[in-house]
């Protein structure tokens, strides 16, 4: 093999130019001349992935054959945002490409725009995964990211004539999407169903019906590593497309429902995000693509052996799993191992010990995984059995370790009785290795409360790793002024791969020249994105206004409602005179948000959203001063759109919610101040960025507790707060009297009641606080000198939240490997 080295930048615009050509016409069947963009970009993808063969080839031979350990990250969700320009970049070759489109007469933009979004995960956990993907081929780390290649993703949001979301599907495999590559010759047999019998002295279990587990892989190539990692997701296929005897007995309906009910498991992506689901199909998608990709790690590591000497496992590669939803790969790893290579259970319980570690990304109690054992017991018969014999040795050994009856009854993996169910997240704990948080405060309360029980009899399994966002495509692509200003002052592009490095921006925030430039940058930031927002959504935006954004999924924990109170109290100002709209900081709001379709208080506070936004769009007394806009369909793409021209960022969940939030991680590196809570990383950017570059607000976390425990959302105290502020009480009876509704009083009065009865994540509580901390923006955003130096501040400041440091963490912590040699 030859000696690895960065992608060949040697690559000529004019040879490249020719790759491009030559897929157009072999592949696609079209001169140039007919090409159109979506032509060029399917070419153009071809050309990118021949590009990357060699080095993903050799990537894998080095893993295969080196002694470092893999890292097998298992994730139900991948939101890997669209492709095209972030592998040019990774595989150096973003100027062939730039000379390549000049040639052939085409604008790089509507060739990268042709690429459809591939929607595959929710939120935070799906793209956190992206990132981590992206940081370890970057790095060097060999690794596969194994997942479900989903036909259809998150769904699409529209508003309807009312406000309200309407849920249409996502059907994101339209057109040719060039970058997967599906290998047939590499599939796995998943079983399911049926029962579990006795044969000679040995458990055996006899399936009822299989799937066929088809990978799709995906090139992950690593910038400037000249390392190239795989994605494989993974297909359901039926292994009877026709079942001709019912088809002549009956109808052709019937004789296609096997290949149906087969072809639904990886049909779609889960639209829950911090909710937990509990349906069969969810079930199936978790085994489905876990015990493939189990089986292909093996394949992979072992190829070719029959008696592989599998007590080596834990040294070819580590698997970490994305939250609970993988977990049932403990129980597959035991039964794998048992049944299929004949180990001992103490042997196969040590191997499965030091493979799997966890990753906890919550800390709302309702949303760690709980399933029913009747419907483990109906779908993996064996490994309920296995299930309920690892609680057995868990007890056992609590006993053993002299914990009270009591604490060990708390910590059932398998609770027994008429509702037997079996706890995935207790599961993953005792199961692994290691179970760490994604941020420090997230990690300490799962410590201290959410896993108390498992943290006080192993204490060492607990540890930290911070999240983190990849710089390239966050930073990079999305702020390309932003980064060519941090390159000239830093005098290298070295900081993108080590992005501590932006430490160096410090002295330059007293440095008048810069940051005058760093304010331009912005200002250019947030007339592109007043360009794209009309562009896209037909938005009359005024980009000489403080930008002001809240993007992330719809929950109420994450308090939207607490941002569109505030904007209804500041109208209600406006509106009645109290305050001199010319005495106001001109502001536009933006929100980003999806609700998981069967959440009621999530959609209406949409619907509130839209019709604020409606209303005081509409009005002249506002006009210039106050605006709203909730642009839909949230993404990936409108991300890397609204962060970089954003002046200010909402991150205001109630504290002790948030487990780590990664948006606002970006918005720091893009030179956005935040006003927040200390909740999640908000705890560690504030410390690095600096207390005085920072708008805190709001209750700790202690004093969240503490109102709990006073009965506040038991006791309706919320409604307290309400009476004793009249600015609070306006704002909610403008909710509450139709003022958004057309006069309709009922619209909201669900939102509205549990507002002054619950409030169960304390909105009214905080709102105080966050009033009065905008009198302390406004000042700031006056003095645009002042504002602009915080922000190069921010990004100063804010290197260790790169995916990277997050990848090094998991490194030296838990996966105890390293970067191929
Ligand atoms: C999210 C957390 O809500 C967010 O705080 C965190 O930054 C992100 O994971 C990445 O760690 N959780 C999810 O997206 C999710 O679906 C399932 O959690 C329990």
């Amino acid at each position: 093999m030859t000696e690895i080295t960065a992608p060949k930048s040697s690559l000529t615009s004019g040879e490249f130019t020719d790759e491009i050509r030559e897929q157009l016409k072999y592949t696609q069947g079209v001169t140039p001349e007919q090409a159109t963009a979506a032509d060029v970009y399917v070419a153009t993808a071809a050309a990118v992935r021949r590009h990357l063969v060699d080095s993903w080839m050799k990537t894998q031979h080095d893993m295969v054959n080196g002694d470092t350990k893999a890292v097998g990250y298992l994730s139900a969700e991948f939101l890997m945002g669209k492709q095209l320009e972030n592998a040019l970049l990774n595989a150096g070759l973003t100027e062939q490409f730039e000379g390549a489109m000049k040639e052939l007469g085409f604008d790089t933009k509507d060739v990268i725009d042709a690429e459809y979004e591939p929607g595959l995960g929710n939120g935070g956990l799906g793209r956190l995964a992206a990132c981590y993907i992206d940081s370890l081929a970057s790095i060097g780390v060999p690794a596969f990211g194994y997942g479900i290649r989903y036909q259809y993703g998150i769904f699409k949001q529209e508003f309807d004539e009312n406000g309200k979301q309407i849920e249409t599907p996502d059907y994101w495999l339209v057109n040719e999407e060039p970058w997967g590559h599906v290998d047939y010759n590499r599939d796995q047999r998943v079983n399911f169903g049926g029962e579990v019998v006795e044969e000679n002295g040995k458990r055996v279990w006899k399936p009822a019906w299989a799937v066929r587990a088809v990978p799709c892989d995906y090139m992950v190539p690593g910038y400037k590593s000249g390392r190239v990692n795989t994605l494989r997701l993974w297909t359901a296929k039926s292994y009877d497309e026709f079942d001709l005897l019912t088809f002549n007995k009956s109808d052709y309906l019937d004789a296609v429902i096997p290949k149906v009910e087969a072809e639904n498991i990886s049909k779609i992506l889960y639209p829950e995000d911090s909710t937990p689901q509990g349906k069969k199909l969810r079930l199936e998608q978790q085994y489905f693509f876990v015990s493939a990709s189990i089986h292909d790690a093996i394949r992979v590591f072992y190829p070719g052996e029959k008696n592989p000497d599998l007590t080596t496992l834990p040294n070819k590669i580590v698997f970490q799993l994305n939250d609970t939803h993988p977990v049932i790969g403990i129980p597959e790893l035991m039964r794998v191992l048992i049944d299929e290579y004949g180990y001992d259970w103490d042997t196969a319980w040590s191997i499965t010990n030091k493979t799997f570690n966890y990753t906890c990304h919550t800390l709302l109690p309702e949303a760690l995984e709980v399933w029913p054992a009747s419907l483990i017991g109906e779908l993996l018969p064996r490994h309920l059995e296995i299930i309920k014999k690892i609680n057995e040795q868990f007890m056992a050994e609590l006993k053993a370790k002299g914990v009270a009856d009591d604490q060990i009854e708390r910590m059932r993996i398998y609770t027994d009785g008429k509702d037997a169910s079996v706890r995935m997240a207790y599961l993953a704990t005792y199961g692994g290795s290691y179970v760490n948080g994604v941020a420090e405060l997230h990690s300490e309360l799962l410590k201290d409360v959410t896993l108390k029980d498992f943290s006080s009899v192993y204490p060492d399994k607990f540890t930290n790793v911070t999240n983190g966002v990849t710089p390239r495509r966050f930073i990079k692509l999305a702020n390309p002024r932003m980064s060519d200003l941090i390159t000239e002052g830093l005098g290298t592009d070295a900081w993108l791969s080590d992005l501590e490095q932006l430490k160096g921006l410090i002295p330059l925030a007293d440095d008048p020249e810069f940051v005058k430039k760093f304010a331009a940058v912005k200002q250019a930031n947030k007339n592109d994105f007043a360009a794209f927002a009309k562009r896209k959504y037909g938005f009359d935006i005024d980009p000489n206004t403080m930008f002001n954004t809240m993007i992330k999924r719809l929950h109420e924990y994450k308090r939207q409602a607490l941002k569109i109170l505030a904007v209804i109290a500041t109208y209600a100002d406006i509106k009645s005179g109290k305050v001199d709209p010319d005495t106001l900081v001109p502001r536009t709001v933006f929100f980003g948000a999806k609700a998981a379709p069967g959440y009621y208080l999530a959609k209406q506070t949409i619907q509130l959203i839209n019709n604020v936004a409606r209303v005081i769009n509409n009005d002249p007394a506002t006009k210039g001063k106050l605006h709203v806009y909730f642009p839909w369909n949230y993404n990936i793409e409108l991300a890397q759109n609204l962060i970089p021209a954003t002046d200010l960022d909402e991150q205001i969940s109630q504290a002790g919610k948030e487990a780590s939030g990664t948006g606002n991680m970006k918005f720091a590196l893009n030179g956005a101040l935040t006003v927040g809570t200390l909740d999640g990383a908000n705890v560690e950017i504030r410390e690095r960025v600096g207390a005085e570059n920072f708008f805190l607000f709001g209750m700790t976390e202690p004093e969240v507790s503490a109102l709990y425990a006073k009965g506040y959302d038991t006791k309706g105290l919320s409604r307290e707060y309400y009476e004793k502020d009249p600015q609070l009480k306006q704002a909610i009876d403008m909710v509450a009297d139709g003022t958004f509704s057309d006069g309709d009083k009922d619209t909201y009065k669900d939102l509205v009641n549990d507002w002054l009865n619950k409030d169960y994540f304390m909105t009214l509580a905080d709102f105080r606080a966050y009033m009065d901390i905008q009198a302390e923006i406004e000042e700031t955003y006056r003095d645009p000198m002042k504002w602009a130096r915080m922000a190069v501040l921010n990004v100063a400041n804010s290197g260790y939240f790169s995916s990277d440091r997050s990848i090094e963490d998991y490194l030296e912590r838990i996966w105890h490997t390293g970067a191929l040699k």
